[in-house]
């Protein structure tokens, strides 16, 4: 452990990068809050600031006329089954491990812990987490094999994370098969470049981004840990999205085997539902990336076809695959890692050095930086994009009400247990308007997909009306 820098120490250090003003309150601090002061300042990469800053400042975006559309793998390919059968070769051999970035503040579904202690499942309303750990679970039986998780957190909701796969007895998996850590930190910052104070004897922080889980990964151990089980592969997956797939060999296959794929990374997409919606989208500009919907000029986003179909229409669900040595690759700098930074402009409360008093401020104040795990795909050689269905796998939480809301989750969840009945024979009664007269849900534990309720029927027909839990 190194040992924290002396007030003498820090002093020359605030001075020679102009952030003196992170000691104003020293006088007014008992010898705790001092030595927290001294320790959370001695963590600030302050000399890197200036530099992280005008990187996100001058990030550029791609003019309209060097986009291009990505052509996807679909599902429905000829040889899937092929790619499908090297997938489950991959984790019969214990080649892969599930990551979940699960750090962010959730502030847009207004819950207060963790987002994945949140109850999504529409009849036994179990929690987000629960539902991933029970896909691991039942991959885990169905291959005989045992599959890490990674989990990140950040250091607003590691202890209650934490707490929570305690209490839930890690969900029936062994302990030592779940490694949560935290991810890293950023000072929030004036439009001037200089750092807030939360407290006088706190700096504001804010979590570096899901970009930033490649370099805590590497600090946690984590990639040293998977090389020495032989773990090449990790499935990258978003804690609001209880429909993913967490564990698929078919994606998996042809992140390894695709005649253009060098198994560096890969991505799923859905169709976008119309021009207008929010995501990002795969494009080529002329390596593959995310274009953000809010950088995308609108002669990109409501671009058409000649048959009217979307020409960027490749919406990004979060979901990749990501090889541990393109990991160790990508986080081989000085900074952590090579992945660009954004920039966002927010509201965050600050101590004024000056007078000692905590503004709320009315407009926003303050820089965040942070990376984008997507913005990889650039630094990889043949990512390959595959499409899947919107419903088998994109039923996101994200606000309380309206669209990606958990009502709107639960209804995609319902329709996909519905979707998997019928294709397994079994009668499932609707209303008038084809929409079910029953909520359902399955677990995990009872089947992964249609061909394991068509192996082992559950029942041949749901009761009109009822809640059934599979
Ligand atoms: C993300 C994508 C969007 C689309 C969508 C699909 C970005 C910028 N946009 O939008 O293009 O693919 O998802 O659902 O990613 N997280 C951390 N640490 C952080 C920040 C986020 O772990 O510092 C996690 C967070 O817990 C969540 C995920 O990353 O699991 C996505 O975060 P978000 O809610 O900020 O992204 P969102 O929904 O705006």
């Amino acid at each position: 452990m190194p040992t924290t820098p002396t007030l003498a120490e820090t002093k020359q250090r605030l001075e020679r990068t102009g952030q003196q003003h992170l000691i104003a309150f020293w006088e007014t601090l008992d010898d705790a809050r001092r030595e927290q002061l001294l320790g959370a300042i001695a963590r600030l990469p302050l000399e890197h600031l200036g530099s992280m800053m005008s990187q996100a400042a001058s990030l550029s975006k791609p003019a309209a006329a060097d986009i291009r559309p990505v052509r996807p793998y679909l599902r429905t390919m000829a040889d899937a089954d092929k790619y499908r059968a090297i997938g489950d070769d991959l984790v019969r051999r214990g080649k892969v491990a599930a990551f979940i970035v699960a750090g962010g503040q959730g502030t847009r579904l207004g819950w207060k812990g963790p987002k994945g202690t949140f109850p999504a499942t529409p009849v036994a309303g179990k929690p987000l987490f629960r539902v991933f750990a029970e896909q691991i679970l039942a991959a885990e039986r169905a291959y005989g094999v045992r599959i890490p998780w990674f989990v990140m957190t950040s250091e607003a909701n590691h202890h209650e994370t934490e707490r929570f796969f305690e209490d839930n007895r890690w969900f029936g998996r062994p302990r030592g098969d779940t490694m949560l850590f935290v991810q890293g930190m950023l000072p929030s910052v004036s439009t001037a470049g200089a750092v807030l104070l939360d407290q006088a004897w706190e700096p504001a922080i804010n979590p570096d981004g899901h970009g930033g889980s490649l370099k805590a990964l590497r600090q946690a151990g984590a990639l040293d840990h998977m090389s020495a089980s032989g773990i090449e592969h990790l499935c990258y997956f978003q804690v609001d999205n209880p429909n993913v797939h967490v564990i698929d060999p078919l994606f998996l296959g042809l992140h390894v085997a695709a005649p253009d794929s060098s198994a560096e990374m890969s991505s799923k997409s859905v169709l976008k539902r119309d021009v207008t919606e929010k995501v990002g989208v795969f494009v080529k500009a002329p390596r593959l990336m995310v274009l953000e919907y809010s950088d995308a000029p609108r002669e990109v986003s409501e671009a058409r076809d000649p048959d009217g179909s979307i020409t960027y229409g490749e919406g990004s669900i979060a979901i990749h695959v990501i090889g541990v040595d393109f990991i160790r690759k990508l986080t081989d700098h000085p900074l952590g890692s090579v992945l660009p930074w954004h920039r966002a402009i927010k509201k965050v409360p600050f101590v004024d050095p000056a007078t000692g008093t905590r503004a709320e401020p009315a407009e926003p104040n303050a820089i965040k930086l942070e990376s984008f795990v997507f913005d990889a795909l650039a630094e990889a050689e043949g990512p390959i994009v595959l499409r899947t269905d919107r419903v088998e796998e994109f039923a996101p939480i994200k606000n309380a009400t309206g669209e990606d809301s958990p009502a709107t989750s639960r209804a995609l969840q319902v329709e996909r247990a519905v979707r998997w009945l019928r294709e397994a024979g079994v009668r499932v009664p609707c209303h008038a308007n084809g929409q079910p007269d029953c909520t359902v849900e399955i677990s995990p534990l009872t089947a992964r997909g249609p061909e394991d309720l068509r192996r082992n029927p559950p029942q041949k027909s749901i009761a009109a009306g009822s809640e059934t839990l599979l």
